[in-house]
């Protein structure tokens, strides 16, 4: 198994690359903020306790992500690796993570690293807002909030993989077929 984390603020393009790594590369896309909002929509109970904190631009609760996790990392038994986009956003949920995979004799191989500055973050939200219909992009507080959550919750993240020397990072302001090119890059030194 090839496992991947594709890292950043909210608004760094974790979706938008995730979705050219798994076609490209053949793995499955575990995105926490796709499967939540997949159950917002269907108004499940646990989209209904979701909805409550991401409108307010708060993380979901642990207990709540590290389940749905390894229910989704179970339905795909056969997977040739993982992309986890948008997963772990707590140290917590790191090391829930590394003992799901540690459990299934498997590995996170590396981290990207999405750096994009705090206005241009805000700006693109902002933009996505018009258009994508999300509870949590139309508000300009809320994505201050979101960003301080990050730089609070999120960021501890990036120091717990450095410290297993897997993290890269990667320039993700330009193009996006730039920035994918420079994600390529990466992963194909070490999948050699
Ligand atoms: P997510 O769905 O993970 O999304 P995101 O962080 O908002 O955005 P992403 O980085 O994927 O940016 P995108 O490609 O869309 O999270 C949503 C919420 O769910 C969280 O705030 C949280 O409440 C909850 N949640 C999710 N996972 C959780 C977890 N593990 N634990 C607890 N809670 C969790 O790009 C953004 C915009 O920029 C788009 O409009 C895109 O078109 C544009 N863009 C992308 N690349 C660009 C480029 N190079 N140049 C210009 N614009 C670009």
């Amino acid at each position: 198994m090839f496992n991947l984390i594709l890292f950043g603020p909210p608004g760094s393009g974790k979706g938008t690359q995730s979705d050219k790594l798994v076609e490209k590369y053949g793995l499955v896309h575990l995105s926490t903020g796709n499967l939540l909002r997949k159950e917002m929509a269907e108004k499940t109970p646990l989209g209904i306790e979701a909805r409550s904190f991401i409108d307010k631009g708060q993380l979901v609760p642990d207990e709540v992500v590290i389940g749905m996790v390894d229910s989704y990392f179970d339905q795909h038994k056969d997977a040739p690796g993982f992309l986890f986009d948008g997963y772990p956003r707590t140290v917590a949920q790191a090391a829930a993570l590394d003992r799901l995979l540690d459990l299934k004799k498997t590995s996170i191989e590396l981290v990207l690293f999405l750096q994009v500055d705090e206005d241009e973050l805000i700006r693109r939200l902002v933009h996505r807002g018009k258009t994508s219909g999300r509870s949590d992009d139309t508000d300009e507080a809320v994505q201050r909030k979101r960003q301080e959550v990050y730089r609070n919750e999120t960021l501890p993240v990036a120091a717990y993989y450095d410290k297993q020397e897997k993290v890269v990072n990667i320039h993700g302001t330009g193009t996006v077929d730039d920035i994918f090119r420079s994600l390529c890059d990466v992963i194909d030194k070490k999948s050699k």
